[in-house]
């Protein structure tokens, strides 16, 4: 199968079965259309949601499919180590992952978890294939996708932070109404929401220190992943204030970076051409929300270089480079490693 994902060279195996928990919200349904329209090679597809959702059905492929409601599933043994999917991408809220995903764990499958559950655990990785996605040579049971502006800001400004390392970050992201999820989207569309003509300065709840959780999510998340990079950082300070705008697709993200070491602006912009994840450019119009949809990429520009301190702007789709395209990178490379392994024991 061709790979969607150019510079993983690995092959992967057609046979391995792979299971949607959340199929109905915003980042499922993005990840079932991104496993149709690039016809992954997998052998079964399981669809679970909540009761809200159970009996559904959704078209894949010219089939249609049946959600099943997982927690029912589990509780009757209708789903057991027989039949469990190898792998689940969890598209749920942590209170889901956190109760379902050792029950998944504990009939054989392993969990691609979206949710902010295990990502600071120290024992499970938290990948941005395009950073870290060597650390999934080994196994685990559970894998952890990033916060979607801790995946699209982190994505695009690595090739800086590779070469030139980096001391101290300060970031302001501006995250679309589709991050909040579909009910959010919907609330914002029919004209209802406060985010109709206002920007709003607080994601997720705040907490005593003034911070809120999704800014020590960023924060927490970005250090975790930088050091598990194989690379010469330094990086010890770094702030976020997150705000949703009223806008329904795609996070931006303006970031003042200082580096480590001084910044050669033709190093900079060769990293760039080396590196297919992110496109820096000296245009607006590819920074413009509306722009970025859909593509697989995230941009950067607005780049101003001055010594050991660099500014610039970010953008990328965040229910697809945020989300689920990061967790495809994430299956690609779990699935690559089965068929490495397959292929050893021959
Ligand atoms: C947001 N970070 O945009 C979230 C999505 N998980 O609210």
């Amino acid at each position: 199968m061709t790979n969607v994902f150019s510079t993983i060279n690995q092959s992967i195996p057609d046979n391995l079965s792979v299971g949607i928990v959340g199929v109905s919200g915003l980042v499922g349904k993005t990840l079932l259309s991104l496993l149709e329209k690039y016809e992954f090679p997998v052998s079964r597809l399981s669809l679970f949601g909540s009761s809200y959702s159970e009996n559904k059905t959704v078209k894949y492929l010219g089939r249609k499919l049946r959600i099943q409601n997982l927690l029912k599933a589990l509780d009757s043994s209708l789903l057991s180590s027989s039949n469990a999917p190898d792998c689940v991408f969890m598209c749920a809220n942590s209170e889901t992952s956190k109760e379902l995903t050792p029950r998944l764990n504990a009939l054989g499958t392993m969990v691609i978890d979206n949710s902010s559950y295990y990502r600071l655990q120290p024992d499970i990785p938290l990948i941005i294939p395009e950073i870290n996605g060597f650390l999934l040579q080994n196994e685990f049971n559970i894998i952890a996708n990033p916060n979607c502006v801790t995946a699209i800001y982190l994505t695009a400004i690595y090739p800086i932070i590779k070469l030139f390392g980096a001391k101290k970050l300060v970031l302001t992201s501006l995250q679309s109404v589709s991050g909040a999820g579909q009910k959010a989207l919907d609330n914002f569309l029919s004209g209802e929401s406060q985010l109709v003509n206002n920007n709003y300065p607080q994601i997720d709840e705040m907490c005593d220190d003034g911070y809120t959780l999704e800014e020590k999510k960023i924060v927490g998340e970005s250090l975790k992943i930088l050091k598990s990079a194989r690379i010469d950082c330094k990086l010890s300070e770094i702030y976020a204030t997150c705000v949703r705008t009223p806008v329904t697709n795609c996070h931006s993200v303006s970031i003042y970076l200082e580096t480590a070491r001084e910044v050669d602006p033709i190093r900079l912009h060769k990293g760039f051409e080396e590196y297919p994840y992110a496109v820096c450019t000296s245009e607006i119009s590819p920074l413009l929300n509306r722009n970025c949809v859909n593509d697989f990429r995230v941009f950067l520009g607005r780049v101003r270089v001055d010594g050991k301190r660099v500014i610039c702007y970010v953008s990328g789709d965040n229910l697809l480079r945020g989300a689920a395209l990061n967790a495809l990178g994430i299956f690609w490379n779990y699935a690559a490693r089965k068929n490495d392994t397959r292929a050893s024991r021959k």
